[in-house]
């Protein structure tokens, strides 16, 4: 772990305030009287800015003229969040802030709320790019991230009337945005269609149009590691001015229409987040934004060299793949390698292999991006060409290895058949040096499964990096009563930066002291929850009933609808007086669906409907709530978590690839009511299995299952529990009497039930008794609650990035920090 070397910004709160009020006047032309907390908020960021730019620069002159390779983490999304509070704490200035807002007239509250958070991805792996650029930054790691600036990120959710999910989009930008700063002079050019042709043996691409890529750079503050890394977002702008001939004709719609396409290709987030649709646009914003960043990177690493010596690249900087999304970025190496740069083949296949790794997030068959070589072809002639060429010679190696021809077959990374397809998994895997998935038993199931053929091949290429939060978003800022409460346990802070120091609180889990002290930051947590809650959607909430929390992307095979079951079912108890000692709940959900997914909306429709019948139902008032806040997004995790009890990770075992909600709600003293699947695994095992409520069946379970003749309706009929609430779905008790809303989940339930969430129903019931007792013993819980917190510290993503560091990447944080 780097030390902490960079002192906190020396100057005062007062200073601070000056530099406030000089922002104000001089950059915005605002009076103070007049201000409101929106220009407040634009001056205080532009202050904070000031205070980065020089370490902003010396990064960068560090890591180009140094001899440390630095990290491209190449994503299409980068879910980040609001700045402005984590810019303030990184660098030190956060208690000068508290002063200055006060000297100023504005409560902090207020400033920070006038920022508008950037929804530049759907969730967990957008997430878990913005925690590891803020742990590279941290550890001191020269690196970039490349990604898009969606115009519109993921659409803002609302729910009608009858509960039902409607998407509205989400403008951004419509306010001043002060963090990022468009560097025009970086510009890249990016080509589209056309054709291949061979001009004596040289092979040269004629494309048939170029947009331009303008970056947009966001400063990424290190955890007061005295270092700023780059956050380059490409925005598509067009190169074509009016075309003037056609506006002396008026054909003025005409003129502007190459313009208006340019500047679509980053204009919108595709919200869906598995089964990629194979769209054109799609793949336009995953060319555009990778081949950028590659001559971004080239630009960057040999300044001023017209044709620099690129044998040299991997050395300077590694790619790593965010899951397919990027990955025409080896094709993109090799074709400027080869016709650019006039490389043969052989010494180009060692310099893309050696710069690309690959990480996998899935393992849903129809989550793997497929695209077909008829669009290449059109969108990328050349690629296509390269990727031709890369299967063959891949093949041949297979052969020469005497690898069996199905076996090859089904390796192939373009298919030979009538409707050639480019399976970008396979390239990914075959044109780079590592593949990790994403926790133990994901990694492992890419290894036995979804890459079986390849991890034969290659062992030695797969690894795991289990994945990682940063403490200092989501533990610090989040939750400043427990990280107080925290520091004063260790007696010291530093374990933000080094988060397996939280190991240190495991005795204390035993102090009655500090149990009590805990128990109190829970529950006012938990009032400020409600209180916000209340402000936000108009919630009445009960801050003295258990806290139970589902929130995630809303998917089939995460199983909301287990949940919602189980709620029908304690509800049916309630009302049939079965439930006596039943324990007061509120049930939170949050969940965006993909707006084609149906059954993921119908069951959002549910859910909202379930929570209405409960709340007019005054048999069950105080006892059990569902409450369903719209738009989940990463503010609403920051309240929700530090206020929540028990935290639902339910998935069908051996589908989640690893989660990373699971491990924020562990750090913030949730306990888990989990399967065995995805980095559950991991958490119960430093936790303790005795501080983690599981249950379900297993990934063999499934797979035995799946072998047989899985028939859901054999569970339906033996739990009358489970019966009793499908009924009530069916019967039109959450849909005004009409039968035929949730018909389509009812059907699933009883006939296909894939994902089943019937065959865990039982069990998933059942855990509910122990996890109430516990909850009944409140110093038992507590007790559990702490040593969840004090066995987590191994999820911050400061030790993914190590991990990436020691395992994949082979580089370091620069030499000096400061
Ligand atoms: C692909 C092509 C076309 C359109 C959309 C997409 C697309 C976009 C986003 C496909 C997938 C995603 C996002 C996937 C995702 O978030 N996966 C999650 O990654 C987390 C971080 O590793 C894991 O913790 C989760 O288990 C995994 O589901």
């Amino acid at each position: 772990m780097t030390e902490v070397t960079a002192p906190k910004a020396s100057l005062s709160g007062s200073e601070f305030a000056n530099e406030i009020r000089n922002k104000l006047k001089y950059q915005q032309g605002v009076e103070l009287s007049s201000a409101t907390p929106a220009d407040i908020y634009v001056a205080v960021a532009g202050a904070v800015r000031d205070h980065l730019v020089d370490s902003w620069s010396r990064t960068r002159n560090d890591m180009v003229s140094g001899n440390t390779k630095a990290v491209g983490y190449l994503s299409a999304e980068f879910l980040i969040g609001k700045q402005l509070s984590n810019a303030l704490l990184n660098v030190g200035l956060d208690e000068q802030f508290a002063q200055a807002a006060k000297e100023l007239g504005f409560s902090q509250a207020e400033v920070l709320a006038a920022e508008r958070e950037p929804g530049l991805g759907n969730g967990g792996l957008g997430r878990l790019a913005a925690c590891y650029v803020d742990s590279l930054a941290s550890l001191g790691v020269p690196a970039f991230g490349y990604g898009i600036r969606y115009r519109y990120g993921i659409f803002r959710q609302e729910f009608d009337d009858a509960g039902r999910q409607v998407e509205k989009p989400d403008y951004w930008l419509t306010e001043e945005e002060p963090w990022g700063h468009a560097d025009y002079q970086r510009s890249q050019r990016v080509s589209f269609g056309g054709e291949v042709v061979e001009n004596d043996g040289v092979t040269v691409w004629k494309p048939a149009w170029s947009v331009r890529a303008v970056p947009v750079d966001y400063m990424v503050p290190g955890y007061r590691s005295g270092r700023v890394n780059t956050l380059r977002l490409w925005e598509s702008r067009s190169y074509d001015e009016f075309d003037l001939g056609a506006f002396n004709r008026s054909e003025y719609m005409e003129a502007v229409i190459p313009q208006v396409d340019a500047e679509n290709i980053t204009k919108i987030l595709y919200p869906e987040d598995s089964t990629p649709q194979g769209k054109r646009l799609r793949l336009e914003q995953q060319y555009f934004f990778v081949a950028a960043s590659i001559h971004d990177a080239i630009a960057t690493f040999y300044p001023g060299e017209d044709h620099p010596d690129l044998r040299g690249f991997p050395e300077k900087i590694c790619f790593q793949l965010n899951d397919t999304h990027p990955v025409i970025g080896i094709p993109e190496l090799m074709r400027v390698l080869l016709d650019e740069y006039g490389y043969d083949w052989d010494t180009a296949w060692d310099i893309t292999t050696r710069t690309f790794n690959y990480t996998c997030h899935t393992l849903l068959p129809e989550a793997l991006e497929v695209w077909s070589g008829e669009l290449i072809g059109e969108l990328l002639p050349r690629h296509l060409q390269i990727i031709d060429r890369i299967d063959a010679q891949f093949v041949e190696g297979l052969q020469a290895k005497g690898i069996d021809g199905e076996q090859i077959d089904r390796m192939r990374i373009l298919t030979r058949d009538g409707n050639p397809q480019v399976r970008m998994a396979f390239l990914a895997t075959v044109g780079g040096s590592h593949v990790n998935g994403v926790a133990e038993l994901h990694s492992q199931l890419l290894r036995d499964v979804t890459l079986k053929d390849f991890s034969e091949v290659f062992p030695d290429r797969f690894t795991n990096v289990t994945n990682g939060v940063t403490p200092r978003r989501f533990v610090r800022l989040a939750n400043p009563r427990l990280s107080a409460l925290i520091t004063e346990g260790l007696g010291t802070d530093s374990w933000m930066a080094d988060l397996e120091q939280l190991q240190g609180l495991a005795p204390l889990a035993d102090d009655a002291s500090f149990l009590e002290r805990f128990a109190e930051v829970k529950q006012a947590n938990k009032r400020d929850f409600a209180d916000f809650a209340a402000a936000r959607y108009g919630f009445s909430i009960d801050p003295n009933t258990m806290f139970d929390s589902m929130v995630k992307r809303l998917h089939e095979y995460k199983r909301q609808s287990l949940k919602i079951l189980a709620v029908i079912a304690q509800y049916a108890a309630i009302k049939d007086g079965s439930a006596e000692n039943l324990l007061p709940r509120t049930v939170f959900f949050g969940a965006k669906a993909a707006p084609g997914y149906a059954m993921a909306k119908l069951t959002i429709r549910l859910i909202n409907n379930v929570a209405r019948v409960i709340d007019q139902d005054p048999d069950v008032a105080g006892r059990l709530q569902v409450r369903f806040p719209e738009n989940y997004n990463i503010e609403l995790a920051e309240h929700l978590i530090p206020a929540t009890e028990l935290d639902e990770q339910i998935s069908q075992a051996g589908k989640e690839a690893s989660g990373t909600g699971n491990m924020k709600f562990a750090l913030n003293g949730a306990l888990t009511v989990g399967t065995l699947d995805g980095a559950n695994v991991e958490i119960r095992e430093r936790v303790g299995a005795e501080n983690f409520f599981l249950f379900g069946l297993e990934v063999e379970d499934v797979d035995r299952l799946y072998a047989g003749n899985y028939n859901p309706m054999s569970y339906v009929q033996a739990d009358p529990r489970l019966k009793k609430a499908i009924d009530l779905v069916a019967n039109g008790t959450f849909s005004e009497g009409d039968r035929d809303v949730y018909a389509p989940l009812v059907s699933d339930w009883l006939t296909k039930d894939y994902f089943m969430a019937m065959a865990d129903f039982t069990a998933y019931m059942d855990i509910q008794q122990e996890i109430e007792d516990t909850y009944r013993d409140q110093k038992a819980w507590n007790r559990s609650a702490i040593l969840n917190v004090a066995n987590s510290g191994y999820f911050s993503s400061d030790r993914s990035i190590q991990d990436y560091l020691d395992r994949i990447w082979h580089t370091a944080p620069l030499p000096e920090n400061n």
